[in-house]
């Protein structure tokens, strides 16, 4: 059996006319972006997930952050309504590929979020508040996760784009946080590996079932991770960076059931 599905999307031939909230606009090249994706989807391959890889076009350089089109739990996924209009576009494949996975909840006006807010963490669930997540999205979650005990939190996002740009699990109970953009209190009960202080990027990790899937640009965290016992996989994710997105960004996991 499987460990479960991965789904991701095309690198677009525009994508570097893509959104931008705090880098400077920098040359994308296309074809490398394309080499390294085909390279994150087959180590998805290796770990044991089916990829299922969905087409883009011209008209959504974004497409392939794939992540904050959805938000995927065991019992149901959610689809978002992402915080840049530009990005709106793009729910409607990711809405088909799921629906023949999970039951689906979508997002409404005037709530907005970006999966990349959306941090979780075994039965914990964290919204970060940014400039593309609002409290209604939040709400609107909440209504839809409560009762399959899921508990909700809102957290302020400051100096990055999304929360998982500061956090992201590496377990349930283990996150990998860059303190400077997070309050550490805000994660209590939880064990903490900070990112090295050069690395300020690095809180972004992909957590697989036996791995972690994460970007060779940053090797000072990579080795924090291994004296953890962590098994890590690097993928080179330079292209992606320039456009503000990362490992996680670039697949929704579904577990097999
Ligand atoms: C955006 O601004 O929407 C894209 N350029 C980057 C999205 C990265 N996604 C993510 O971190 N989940």
């Amino acid at each position: 059996m499987p460990a479960g599905i991965a789904i991701t999307r095309a690198v677009s031939a525009a994508l570097g006319d893509c959104e931008l909230t705090h880098f400077e606009r920098v040359p994308i090249d296309v074809e490398l972006a394309r080499a390294q994706h085909r390279e994150y989807e087959q180590v998805l391959r290796e770990a044991g997930y089916l990829v299922e890889h969905l087409e883009s076009t011209n008209e959504m350089p974004d497409s392939v952050f794939v992540e904050d089109i959805a938000v995927v739990f065991d019992e149901l996924a959610i689809i978002t309504r992402p915080g840049a209009a530009s990005r709106r576009i793009e729910t409607a494949a990711v809405a088909g590929a799921l629906a023949r996975h999970r039951p689906l909840h979508v997002i409404e006006a005037p709530g907005i979020v970006d999966g990349g807010d959306v941090l979780v963490a075994g039965k914990q669930v964290f919204v970060g508040l940014s400039t593309r997540t609002n409290d209604h999205a939040a709400v609107q979650m909440t209504r839809v996760l409560q009762p399959h005990g899921y508990k909700l939190r809102e957290v302020v996002v400051h100096d990055c784009l999304h929360l998982k740009s500061a956090v992201t699990a590496l377990s349930d109970d283990l996150l990998l946080v860059n303190p400077a953009w997070i309050d550490r209190e805000t994660f209590d009960g939880f064990s903490l590996v900070e990112v090295d202080p050069e690395e300020p990027m690095a809180a972004n990790a992909l957590r697989l079932d036996d791995r972690i899937l994460y970007s060779a640009s940053f090797p000072r965290t990579a080795a924090r991770l291994e004296r953890r016992g962590l098994r890590v996989e690097r993928v080179a994710a330079s292209e992606v960076a320039k456009a503000e997105g990362a490992v996680t960004c670039c697949s929704l996991i579904l577990r097999s059931l």
